[in-house]
């Protein structure tokens, strides 16, 4: 297992953290997603390696950004 952190931006509520953590977990191989809502601290754990703009299209898609 693979343990991918990323800080994600624009989260304000349940709702955004519920969004990001759908979007994320439908990435290839992605075990389980773990969301702080006061950090923006996005810890993903994977069976693979992940692919950085892979995360970033699904931050992207639902609708935040992360911070590079
Ligand atoms: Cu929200």
């Amino acid at each position: 297992v693979t343990t991918t952190t990323v800080t994600v931006t624009g989260m304000t509520c349940g709702h955004c953290v519920e969004a990001v953590r759908t979007e994320v977990g439908r990435l290839d191989t992605v075990r389980s997603v773990d969301v702080d809502l006061d950090s923006g601290l996005v810890t993903i754990e994977s069976d693979a390696p992940l692919d950085s703009a892979a995360i970033r299209a699904a931050v992207d898609e639902a609708g935040y950004e992360l911070v590079p």
